[in-house]
């Protein structure tokens, strides 16, 4: 181009087709990021030779990649989401105190307002609180039935004696359903579990939303609601994993009739209400690197696990967090519930989810709040489950592009304590996850284009060996070799 052109600004390339934002292209206004940057962290990539070493190293397994390999890192949203400048104001606010520090009655306050329970016992992370329920509440013999598996909330549950019974609807363990709330309860398999004096040995009910395993998807209020009622009439407690709630509250807003004029904050708060406690992972909705907490309405779970908790993570103000952490889990809890931040949030996974089911690559659909999921058994028919098709899949990902994402397959889903067997999950899947006010419409770009990348070269792929399994959660540590064919 001639700087005449340059200067006449008007030039136009009839050859060329326009170029079109990305709302121009689906028929509306566009949208952005409630958010501007003030901080940026390089990233680099490592070229295919590089990447070659870097995974054998790793012996085929994502979660043993350093992360100075990786270039898009999409292998959990869990504490990689970015701060806002008023948490980074709020950790420099962090009263260090071994007992009665203010972080923690401002967590206290934030939580009571936001989810309306009466005690907040803080825990370091997540799994920390599932010790804490699982320690105070099962007895050897008792189930726990949930809607669908957490690897560490169902771990924790078997170390404490019980045994997970999965009553989620069937929907949910299909990947092409588009039933709108996949993350429901059947009411049927579970009261199936409660008659004939069954209730007895159900503490409780573990409720999550949205739910991780199935792909991100859903509960309705009208499902919370059902499983209460029938929970009251068998004297059965109600607990909840509330670590990606808020997403959960933005579906309801979409998609359940009586919900679109109510506030993500509103509507979290509703659903709470019909719970008797709740457990979190704030690493997710609510927008920090570590933290977590117990919540309940009960006297006697909040005596055991304030007592417990002193055990296994801290004194009960600050259980495992530094004061400047609860502070900002305390001020992320109001972020995560902001309309704006949320529809932004949902906003950019299902943009990526849309680029993906348009160009027919199979994924788990409808497209749920924190990830898209790749559905192995589709991408690699020819491998069998024995041979880890997600684990591969994975893999392969790393090696085409530097992008890291996590098997939730068979890998995942670890051996029954029982028998000893593989537990062979209908799905096998590989989780993209997004990480919250991290990365850009560009890099979501780059992620597809390399999943369809994949795809293209699927034919001669075949799947992994294990090597090494680790006795507990052998996903994160286990090791593997390629099969040659
Ligand atoms: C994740 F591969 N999730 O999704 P903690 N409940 C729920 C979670 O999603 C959750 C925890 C409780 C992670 C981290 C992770 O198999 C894995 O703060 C719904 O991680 O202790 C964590 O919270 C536990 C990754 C955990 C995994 C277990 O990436």
């Amino acid at each position: 181009m001639s700087a005449e052109q340059l200067d006449g600004a008007q030039v136009v390339d009839e050859a060329r087709p326009m170029h079109r934002t990305m709302g121009q292209q689906s028929g509306r206004r566009s949208w952005a990021e409630p958010w501007k940057i003030k901080m940026v962290e390089p990233l680099r990539m490592i070229d295919r030779a590089g990447r070659d070493v870097a995974l054998r190293d790793a012996g085929y397994n994502t979660f043993l990649l350093r992360s100075d390999d990786v270039y898009i890192d999409l292998l959990t949203d869990s504490g990689t989401n970015a701060m806002s400048d008023r948490q980074w104001a709020g950790m420099m606010l962090g009263d260090e105190a071994y007992a009665g520090s203010r972080n923690f009655y401002h967590l206290e306050a934030a939580v009571r307002k936001h989810y309306g329970y009466r005690h907040v016992v803080p825990t370091h992370q997540g799994r920390g609180a599932e010790h804490l329920i699982s320690q105070a509440l099962i007895k050897p013999g008792d189930i726990i039935p949930g809607n669908m598996y957490f690897t560490t909330t169902r771990l924790h549950q078997e170390l404490a004696g019980g045994a997970f019974v999965d009553v989620i609807i069937d929907e949910a363990h299909d990947p092409a359903s588009l039933h709108p709330f996949k993350g429901n309860i059947d009411l049927a398999k579970l009261e199936a579990l409660f008659v004939d004096g069954g209730a007895a040995k159900v503490p409780y009910v573990c409720l999550a939303a949205t739910v991780n395993m199935a792909g991100g998807q859903p509960v309705s209020m009208a499902n919370v609601r059902d499983v209460r009622a029938l929970c009251n009439r068998y004297g059965v407690r109600l607990y909840l994993d509330v670590t990606r709630l808020a997403e959960n509250a933005w579906f309801i807003q979409e998609r359940e009739e009586g919900y679109a004029g109510k506030s993500i904050a509103e509507i979290t708060l509703e659903f709470c209400s019909h719970t008797d406690g709740a457990w979190v992972s704030s690493k997710k909705d609510h927008l920090v690197n570590i933290g977590g907490w117990l919540a309940m309405n009960h006297d006697d779970l909040f005596q055991k696990a304030s007592n417990l908790v002193v055990v296994y993570e801290g004194l009960h103000t600050y259980g495992g967090m530094a004061g400047r952490d609860m502070e900002a889990v305390a001020i992320g809890i109001e972020e995560a519930l902001d309309d704006a931040h949320m529809n932004a949030r949902i906003g950019q996974v299902r943009y990526l989810g849309e680029l993906l089911s348009d160009w027919h690559l199979p994924i788990v659909l409808p497209v749920g709040g924190h990830a898209i999921f790749l559905d192995a058994r589709r991408f690699y028919p020819h491998v069998a489950q024995s041979c880890f098709p997600a684990q591969t899949l994975a893999a392969q990902l790393y090696l085409d592009s530097g992008i890291r994402a996590m098997e939730r397959g068979v890998v995942s889903a670890g051996r029954d304590p029982q028998t000893g067997d593989h537990r062979y999950p209908k799905l096998e899947l590989v989780r993209l996850t997004i990480p919250r006010r991290v990365y850009t419409q560009a890099h979501m770009d780059v992620v597809a284009e390399a999943v369809k990348a994949v795809y293209d070269q699927r034919e001669g792929v075949r799947g992994l060996r294990m090597v090494y399994e680790p006795e507990y959660l052998r996903f994160f540590q286990a090791r593997f070799e390629p099969i040659e064919g």
